[in-house]
């Protein structure tokens, strides 16, 4: 983890004081954040640290900022570590999750969050998941986050069968195109990016739409890629608990992520709060 001093947070933020305000829903506002924040010089030494710490292990959790920070630290220190991805069925590069009870979105939901890397279902997937803690889960132990590193489980043994399956057995992953129809792809779990890294894509419930999709049964193969897949990742879970304020950021080529369940304060009239986040994908 990379805890901040009071000086560095003091520093940061009255660096970033100059910053453009503005919502980023577009790439030139975007643009303008990430000019302005490459003339931040103590938030970019924090880039480079956290870069560093992300190659060594694949995630980095950065703790110091305060929740009412978020926005422009957050965005200006995605733009330092990649180029910030705009979902285009989103339209904005922050994605806010807000833990609520009949919910739809996934992000939201209470129960556990089982593990996988985020758009699966894309040609080329962004390469950081990057989250801001605004308000932690009510609980202590729930709300966690889970990280797995499958970088490091394949290290040395990429020869071995039960990894090399994982390498050429095709599965489907669904995804819902611009005209609101089923696009499915069929990729391996594990492949490698166009500079030879490892490259890692699942989603259990995006390769079930996707078999669905196609009137199809996954075979034999496939299901052992997927449990033998799952195990692995199980294997070597690592839990990373949310203070307010924490920015984590995610290889979200060698990494898979999931959750812990949720809970939620209920008030009189029935309303919820529980655990709020903010996303940032980039490439
Ligand atoms: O809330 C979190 O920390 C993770 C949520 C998540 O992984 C997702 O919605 O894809
Ligand atoms: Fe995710």
């Amino acid at each position: 983890m990379l805890i901040l001093r009071n000086e560095t947070v003091t520093a940061i933020t009255k660096d970033l004081a100059r910053l453009p305000d503005e919502q980023p829903e577009s790439k030139a506002s975007v643009d303008r954040i990430t000019e302005a924040a490459k003339n931040c010089g103590p938030l970019s030494k924090l880039a480079r640290l956290a870069k560093s710490v992300l190659e060594e292990q694949g995630f980095v959790q950065i703790r110091g900022f305060s929740p009412t920070q978020a926005r422009p630290v957050f965005l200006a220190l995605a733009s330092l570590l990649g180029e910030i991805y705009i979902d285009p069925s989103i339209g904005s590069a922050i994605v806010p999750a807000h833990v609520r009870p009949g919910e739809m979105l996934m992000g939201n939901h209470l129960r556990r969050l089982p593990l996988h890397t985020d758009y699966s279902m894309l040609e080329q997937p962004p390469r950081l998941t990057m989250s801001f803690c605004l308000r932690p889960d009510p609980v202590e132990e729930f709300g966690a986050v889970y990280v797995a590193d499958m970088e490091s489980v394949c290290f040395g043994l990429e020869d071995d069968a039960e990894i090399s399956r994982l390498k050429t057995v095709p599965l489907p992953f669904a995804a819902r195109n611009a005209r609101e129809e089923i696009d499915v792809i069929d990729k391996p779990i594990l492949s490698k990016t166009d500079d030879g890294r490892l490259l890692v894509r699942y989603h259990r419930s995006r390769i079930c739409q996707g078999f669905q999709v196609r009137g199809a049964r996954p075979n034999g193969e496939q299901l052992s890629a997927m449990r033998s897949f799952e195990r692995l990742a199980a294997a070597a879970v690592q839990v990373l608990h949310l203070k307010a304020g924490d920015i984590t950021v995610i290889d979200n080529h060698r990494m898979v992520h999931g959750r812990e369940r949720c809970s939620v304060e209920v008030d009189v009239d029935g309303t919820t709060t529980g655990r709020q986040m903010l996303f940032v994908f980039a490439y």
